[in-house]
């Protein structure tokens, strides 16, 4: 087995100090980090979106996974910023205004990270106005809103109308998701894209902005 399936292989198990040791044993053998992270790295964490979305694995397996990725990627993003690597593109996310849940909203991060998009996460219980106003000022091109809760759902409407308002609606892919989230709400508010999982987030994301270069 190559070292990069190798990493992948251990990405996929959640071994992440074997990950750690992969990566520098990599970048030893004079591998470039841009390929230890596409054909290493990021083909490990394709393969558990894939198997997530069949589930064929669940949440724990995809949380350790991710943070077995996190810590590769440690390695790799500053000689990765040396090479010049551009990312695919910028989104910002986050879980809507009065709601506390977060582990959807982590996922969904994790997978567009997973797909080379560079994440702003603005936490929890984020106010309508902040997703807009970061997605100008940090130059996002994508909006991901999270909602668990029927209760506070609807201030995802809110971040549509704020986008309207600042005359910035149609340089924005708003996206939307989350358990009560349906494909008639998302619809139905003005929004985008719905997708029911993180990983057809992630590829939905990484669709539209490999469209839009
Ligand atoms: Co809460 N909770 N909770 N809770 N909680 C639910 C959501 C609930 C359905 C439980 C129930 O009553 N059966 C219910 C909501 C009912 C409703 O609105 N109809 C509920 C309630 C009522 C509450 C409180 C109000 C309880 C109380 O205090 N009385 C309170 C609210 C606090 C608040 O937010 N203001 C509350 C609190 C909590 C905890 C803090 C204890 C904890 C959250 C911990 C945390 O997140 N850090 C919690 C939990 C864990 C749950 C349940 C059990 C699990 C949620 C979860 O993480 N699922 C949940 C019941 C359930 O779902 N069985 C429940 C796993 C997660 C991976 O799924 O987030 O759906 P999910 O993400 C999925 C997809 O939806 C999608 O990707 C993920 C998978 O691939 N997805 C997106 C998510 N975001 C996306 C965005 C996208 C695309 C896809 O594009 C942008």
């Amino acid at each position: 087995m190559s070292i990069l399936a190798e990493i992948s292989q251990a990405l996929q198990s959640g071994r992440a100090k074997i990950v750690v040791e992969k990566v520098n044993a990599a970048l030893a053998e004079g591998i470039a980090p841009a390929t230890i992270l596409n054909e290493g790295l990021l083909a490990g964490m394709s393969v558990i979106g894939e198997k997530f979305q069949k589930n064929e694995v669940y949440v724990p397996e995809v949380l350790v996974a991710a943070r077995a990725m996190n810590k590769g990627t440690e390695i790799l993003k500053p000689l990765l910023a040396e090479e010049g690597a551009e990312s695919l593109g910028k989104a910002c996310i986050g879980t809507i205004q009065g709601d506390l849940h977060d582990i959807g909203k982590n996922l969904v991060r994790m997978m567009l990270e997973g797909k080379g998009i560079e994440v702003i996460d603005l936490g929890v219980s984020v106010d309508p106005a902040t997703f807009v106003d970061t997605a100008i000022e940090k130059g996002c091109s994508i909006i991901c809103c999270s909602a668990l809760l029927t209760t506070t759902m609807g201030h995802m409407q809110e971040v549509v109308e704020i986008a309207k308002e600042k005359g910035v609606r149609d340089q924005l892919f708003i996206m939307v998701g989350g358990a009560p989230v349906t494909e008639a709400f998302c619809q139905q508010i003005g929004a985008d894209c719905y997708t029911s999982d993180a990983a057809s987030a992630a590829d939905k994301a990484a669709e539209y902005l490999a469209s839009k270069k």
